[in-house]
């Protein structure tokens, strides 16, 4: 029998990889996103399995519990959640930065991740088997300048995966989290609003982390024997290590 996966935010990066993978490895798929054509788009490519593609805002709690609702007989159980959809929107310091722009990280890395868990946890406890494997960030754990609101949201991620572990003790229920480093997708044509220069430059000279590099990590910790949960995993790419403390001297 088939598994399916939901994956949110498969529009691109590594949702989409995700999304090719799995359905690679037979699995059924449950893809959302807000951009439809992009939906559209992925499904035709995905031949060889089950798809329902859905365009939903994981900002809106409304929509997510809907989408959840009126999930298809096919892919109504879920074996798998990929809490993917996530954004950095500037990269501003704290004291100059939008606070538009750190609401609509926080309604969508924290809140969205939130409603599409809860949304979908219930069915995954009743069945004594399910997985919730959630997009974090090397930004949780590692302070940056301009990484703020971001990296506070994704600080979120990683101490809701290991509460939700705890919640879910003796349940089956497995949680992860995955810290990805520098990675190419549209993740920074996103945080600078369209600024493809500006984008461009942050992966110049570097080799960093593919889309298919993150997919890979997803599966391989879906695929562990279902008595293994893989906590957390932080990847960079090798071009990529901390910094030293800054110290500030006087002139
Ligand atoms: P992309 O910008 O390529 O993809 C982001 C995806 O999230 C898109 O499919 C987008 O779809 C979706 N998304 C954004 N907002 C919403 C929303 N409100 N509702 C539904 N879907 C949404 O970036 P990545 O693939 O790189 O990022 C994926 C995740 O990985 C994010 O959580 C990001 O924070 C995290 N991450 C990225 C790193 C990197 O360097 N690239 C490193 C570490 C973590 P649409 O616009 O169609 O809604
Ligand atoms: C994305 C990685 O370093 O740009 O989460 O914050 S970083």
């Amino acid at each position: 029998m088939r598994k399916t996966a939901f994956i949110t935010g498969a529009t691109s990066g590594f949702g989409r990889a995700c999304a090719e993978l799995f359905a690679g490895k037979g699995w059924n798929l449950v893809l959302c996103g807000r951009r439809a054509e992009r939906l559209r788009e992925l499904q035709e490519t995905l031949t060889d399995v089950e798809v329902h593609t859905v365009v939903c805002d994981v900002r809106d709690r409304v929509q997510v519990q809907a989408m959840v609702d009126e999930l298809p007989g096919s892919h109504a159980v879920i074996d798998l959640l990929v809490n993917n959809a996530g954004l950095a929107l500037g990269m501003k310091p704290a004291q100059e930065a939008d606070l538009e722009d750190w609401e609509i990280m926080v309604d969508t890395n924290i809140k969205g991740l939130m409603y599409m868990t809860r949304a979908l946890l219930p069915a995954m406890v009743a069945r004594g088997q399910g997985h919730v494997i959630n997009m974090g960030s090397v930004a949780g754990s590692w302070p940056y300048p301009g990484g703020n609101a971001y990296g506070g949201t994704k600080a979120f991620v990683e101490q809701f995966s290991n509460n939700l572990r705890a919640d879910l003790h003796g349940t089956g229920v497995r949680v992860s989290n995955i810290e990805p480093g520098l990675a190419e997708s549209e993740f920074s044509v996103v945080r600078f609003q369209g600024d493809r220069k500006k984008a461009d430059a942050v992966y110049e000279g570097t080799e960093p982390l593919t889309p298919k590099d993150i997919a890979e990590i997803v599966y391989w910790i879906a695929d562990r024997p279902s008595h293994v949960n893989i906590n957390r995993v932080e990847v960079m790419p090798v071009c990529q290590t901390w910094s030293p403390f800054a110290i500030h001297r006087k002139e």
